[in-house]
């Protein structure tokens, strides 16, 4: 199986988390795509993945599969004596699947615009317009004050355990760092949880 990403760019680096946890990173060649160069924009990888992006799995006979969630899935079925991350029961599942949607939209999604509209990376391919990345900033600032207050009696986000959700909103705090979305002082609770986030060997992956 290969897995074609971007080491520094926060969607692969949710599954590469998401295998590290599951003791699964052997099982898969890591292959590198540079998305500055516009490897990604070529024929042959839009053959794999038609919208473009990284990270796209493909399996030894050639199937390949786009969206990190979608891969994460994947390896959640495909290796089902591997610790669980996206719930058991039906109601964690959904549990789950609920923080990875409010994740999704309120925190990931607003936080990959203030960077592509703000930073300049994709003026390439795209029409950066700085207002609306500002206009992002707030709301992940906005979803850190919500997060804040949801951990001041929970270790993790859902479910009494370590699930993808604090993968995914881990990652997406580490992401913010680059234009400078940080938690602030007084946000103690996500500030204790981050730290045990970052503590765990496989945030280092
Ligand atoms: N919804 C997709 C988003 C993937 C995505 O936006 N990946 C970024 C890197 S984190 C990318 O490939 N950007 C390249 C580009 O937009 O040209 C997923 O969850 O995998």
């Amino acid at each position: 199986m290969k897995i074609f990403e971007t080491a520094t760019a926060p969607n692969p680096r949710r599954v590469r988390i998401f295998l590290a946890e599951k003791g699964l990173l052997d099982k898969v060649e890591f292959v590198q795509v540079d998305l500055l160069k516009g490897e990604n924009l070529t024929p042959e990888y839009a053959a794999k993945n038609p919208m473009k992006k990284v990270p796209v799995l493909e399996l030894d006979d050639g199937t390949c599969v786009a969206e990190t969630m979608a891969i994460c899935r994947y390896f959640e079925e495909a290796y089902p004596d591997t610790p669980t991350l996206l719930g058991d029961t039906p109601l964690e599942k959904a549990q789950v699947e609920q923080w990875l949607r409010w994740l999704e939209f309120f925190f990931f999604m607003p936080t990959g615009m203030c960077f592509q509209h703000t930073s300049g990376y994709f003026k390439d391919r795209m029409n950066p317009i700085k207002e609306w990345g500002e206009e992002c900033r707030t709301t992940v600032e906005k979803f850190c004050h919500f997060l804040n207050k949801h951990l001041a009696d929970k270790e993790y986000i859902c479910c009494d355990r370590y699930t993808a959700a604090d993968i995914n909103a881990f990652t997406t705090l580490q992401f913010g760092r680059v234009v400078n979305i940080r938690i602030k002082d007084d946000q103690t609770h996500l500030q204790a949880w981050y730290e045990r986030m970052k503590a765990r060997p496989t945030s280092k992956v």
